[in-house]
């Protein structure tokens, strides 16, 4: 009994460890005026996606309110903005023209599931480890130069950008 205590001790903290390392070596950020832009990253594409998709929180320490209207990325064609909601019980996508609030002393988060960065017209598949240098715009700090983290398929499955991945016949 005594030892089922122990290896459950030992286990628990081997893997709060590991959470905390992994937290550290993922964690990367970047500022712009009262902008504070949180882990840009990106999840992998199979073989012949042609979109793939951006997530960060941005952190609006300033006393006005500020607008993410633009992105690039350098593997994709273009970047658009979007929000995924679901409705009645049927998910949509759709494409935020003005751009994402960041409203002020508040923050803007692109998850999966919900805001997010869409590339469109990838050049290649993402693969687990690469870095994207891109950019993020926004109506009043402007723009800062960021990296997205490409990483591995985990949490919530990626319906977002399943469902508009181009037409599968
Ligand atoms: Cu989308």
């Amino acid at each position: 009994m005594n030892r089922f205590i122990h290896s459950a001790c030992r286990v628990t903290l081997a893997a709060a460890l590991g959470a905390l390392l992994a937290t550290a070596a993922h964690a990367h950020g970047y500022k712009i005026g009262t902008l504070e832009i949180e882990h840009p990253w990106s999840r992998t594409t199979p073989n012949g996606a042609t979109v793939g998709a951006g997530y960060l929180v941005v952190d609006n320490e300033g006393a006005e309110d500020d607008t993410l209207v633009s992105a690039t990325a350098e593997v994709a064609q273009r970047v658009e903005i979007h929000e995924m909601s679901v409705k009645d019980g049927v998910m949509t996508m759709r494409l935020l023209p003005d751009g994402a609030p960041i409203p002020a002393h508040g923050k803007l988060t692109l998850a999966p599931g919900g805001f997010h960065l869409m590339l469109i017209g990838l050049k290649a598949p993402l693969k687990e480890g690469e870095k994207i240098k891109g950019s993020l715009t926004f109506a009043k700090a402007g723009t800062v130069a960021v990296e997205f983290k490409v990483e591995g398929m985990k949490g919530p499955a990626p319906m977002d950008h399943d469902a508009h991945a181009a037409p599968a016949n």
